[in-house]
């Protein structure tokens, strides 16, 4: 199965008649299909065809109105009726072209899903514009025309009985019209559980941003059942970059999303908070892009669907987007050039905020209730008494009368932009890495091990078990040393290893790794459970050490090479689900380098699922996912959690939550 691709030609038709400086204009759409043609991604995608919405499709969330208002304007050639038209609407402009692409943008979203759910591709990015998520129900707004990503989720859950959607929209924007949508779903299917979540990550300033709605502020959490699925975080600082969005990545989106357990994600792909950009003024590089996307691919079997929004720099724009649906079919996670370091203060603020109002609906932020809340209470109360009063949002929401507004500040100084222009650029080189002969290798003196995880074997590079001249039991380490070499060398990506015996073997490898190898930041992570350990710990447990501290301290540490030792089952109740998850997870780091060691005489049957789920995540086969991440943590690892960070503090500088 495969990665897909949905675009039209003609989309780079709409454009402004009478600015063609606009913003939103053709060479968006042009710059990412050449940029992924640059890098040979489209011929390796399955090319969907795109087609225009029907009126029933619209119709679910659009008012008649909205289709014949536009359709109108198709013979329109006077452009000063289209100019005045225009100029009714919130931020856009009309083209003759605009209704059928906006029908084409729609209809191709829907298409990307619906093939995505009859297991046609695996994953998949539509590149269209116009964009869609300020869209709302019956007015046109900020470039978009038609909601594709709310039609298409909309179309997943009428036509497909799928039960639960998360939409992840990193657009610089609030995708307001979206959050109004699902806002308050009637349909629910439990009383706990809500058809389609809706996180967004957004440019706010207090109030300042466009589109300066109240509705786009944290405590817009949902109502009736959606209540806790509506989740914004508002950026109230400009600058925000890779730290300030992977810590909101690690301590809200991914531990709700896997406690959310969606069976379809679709992202709201906006690439405007990318550096360089002049609407956002954010500085995330391209990179990340491809951090964010991997992130989500563990989820939802990987039936990902990543639809363009905005994005108004036309080098971190195709960058960004080319690197995303790279990740999707599977190449390697570009290394982050600079590590992570803390999210700025502001950021934590917003995650804090959004975590204290959300608490009461997701397991994963428990951890909350038994420490800090009183302090993040008096912060959100002030930051909640600094702007409007708080008003539950009620469904719509219209601009307040007078509001803060800040201008949009492209670069002026030439000297600034030729600099911006530079650093980009060498951004831009930095994520031409290579991609290595073979994605995953396989060693192990077993043969019955072969012959029994024969089929996926076969996917896999079976490197040698040669003998070194190291020790008296110098196969182990000829196998764990084999195994660095192929990663170090660059001929397998990531690989497993069935070592023969004893945690030293796995010790002699990191010291290969480093003294012999020449590499300067490894990562151990030990997963074998310890027998003296009485704690049960569960699938909830160790996503929350993982999200809390492991990727936060890996992020920040950027190891050049991951080894993990891992057994049966990594620890305690820990489902096999899980552990492919983690494994899944760990290969956004390290360029993918991920060695993962099994001790061979502890393996009894059952565990071959380890080993398999484990080769499975490598191979970016969808892992499938697990029902057991809902629960509540318990009260040892809280605390246990809890006194790691403590104990960290003076070490690193990732967030103490
Ligand atoms: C899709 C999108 C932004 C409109 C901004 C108006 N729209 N200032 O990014
Ligand atoms: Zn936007």
């Amino acid at each position: 199965m495969t990665t897909g691709v949905v675009y039209d030609q003609r989309m780079a038709e709409h454009k402004c008649l009478w600015d063609l400086k606009y913003n939103e204009k053709p060479e968006r759409f042009t710059s990412v299909l050449k940029r992924c043609e640059e890098l040979k991604l489209l011929q390796r995608c399955l090319h969907l065809k795109p087609r225009e919405a029907t009126e029933e499709e619209l119709l679910k969330l659009h008012t008649p109105d909205m289709i014949s208002i536009l359709k109108n304007t198709e013979s329109m050639s006077d452009e000063e009726a289209l100019e005045k038209l225009s100029s009714k609407y919130d931020f856009l402009y009309i083209h003759p072209s605009t209704f059928q692409l906006s029908l084409l943008a729609a209809g191709s979203t829907v298409e990307l899903v619906s093939n995505i759910l009859d297991g046609k591709i695996k994953n998949g990015m539509a590149i269209i514009r116009p964009p869609g998520h300020h869209a709302m129900k019956s007015e046109y707004c900020g470039y978009c025309f038609y909601n594709n990503v709310a039609i298409a989720a909309q179309h997943a859950l009428d036509n497909r009985d799928i039960k639960r959607i998360l939409i992840v929209d990193w657009d610089i924007h609030h995708g307001q019209a979206t959050q109004q949508m699902f806002y308050d779903d009637p349909s629910e299917i439990t009383p706990f559980m809500h058809r389609v979540l809706y996180f967004s990550i957004h440019g706010y300033q207090n109030g300042a941003f466009w589109p300066h709605l109240r509705e786009s502020d944290y405590h817009n959490i949902g109502r009736g059942a959606g209540l806790g699925y509506n989740i914004n975080v508002p950026m109230n600082e400009v600058k925000m970059g890779n730290s300030d969005y992977m810590a909101i990545f690690h301590q809200l989106l991914l531990p709700i999303a896997y406690e959310f357990n969606p069976e379809l994600i679709i992202v709201s792909a906006g690439y405007d908070a990318a550096l360089g950009c002049p609407e956002g003024e954010m500085e995330i590089t391209p990179a990340c892009y491809s951090h964010f996307t991997n992130s989500l691919m563990g989820l939802a079997n990987g039936r990902l669907a990543v639809v363009l929004e905005g994005g108004y720099c036309l080098k971190s724009l195709s960058e960004g987007a080319a690197l995303t649906l790279r990740t999707l079919l599977g190449d390697p996670t570009p290394p982050l050039l600079s590590n992570l370091g803390a999210p700025s203060k502001s950021a934590q603020n917003t995650i804090l905020s959004v975590m204290y109002v959300l608490r009461r609906y997701w397991n994963c932020l428990q951890h909350l209730e038994v420490f800090s809340v009183e302090e993040i209470k008096d912060a959100t109360k002030i930051r909640e008494n600094q702007f409007w009063p708080h008003i539950e949002f009620s469904g719509s929401d219209k601009k307040p009368e007078t509001y803060p507004t800040r201008d949009i500040c492209p670069v002026q100084d030439p000297d600034v932009a030729a600099e911006l222009d530079a650093q980009l650029d060498l951004l831009i080189a930095g994520t031409c890495l290579d991609v290595q002969q073979y994605r995953v290798a396989f060693i192990a003196n077993s043969t019955e091990l072969l012959v029994s995880l024969s089929e996926l074997i076969q996917r896999c590079h079976i490197l040698p078990t040669g003998q070194t001249e190291i020790g008296t039991d110098g196969k182990t380490s000829g196998i764990l040393t084999n195994l660095i070499d192929s990663l170090v060398d660059g001929t397998s990506r990531s690989g497993i290893a069935i070592a023969d015996n004893s945690s030293e073997n796995v010790i002699d490898s990191l010291k290969y790794a480093i003294d012999d190898r020449g590499l300067q930041n490894v990562m151990f992570i030990d997963m074998r459970a310890r027998p003296d350990c009485q704690q049960s710990c569960g699938d909830a447990d160790i996503l929350s050490a993982l999200f809390r501290i492991l990727l936060p301290v890996a992020y920040e540490f950027g190891p050049q090479l991951i080894v993990v030792a891992a057994d049966h089952s990594p620890s305690g109740d820990v489902s096999i689900e899980c552990f492919g998850q983690v494994v899944h997870l760990l290969t956004s780091l390290s360029g993918g380098r991920v060695a993962v060691i099994f001790e061979h005489e502890k393996i009894p049957n059952p565990s071959l699922i380890g080993l398999q789920i484990c080769v499975q995540a490598l191979l970016g086969d969808p892992i499938p996912s697990s029902n057991e991440t809902r629960r509540l943590l318990n009260v040892e690892s809280m605390l246990a959690i809890r006194s790691v960070i403590r104990t960290q503090i003076p070490f690193w500088n990732f967030v103490k939550f």
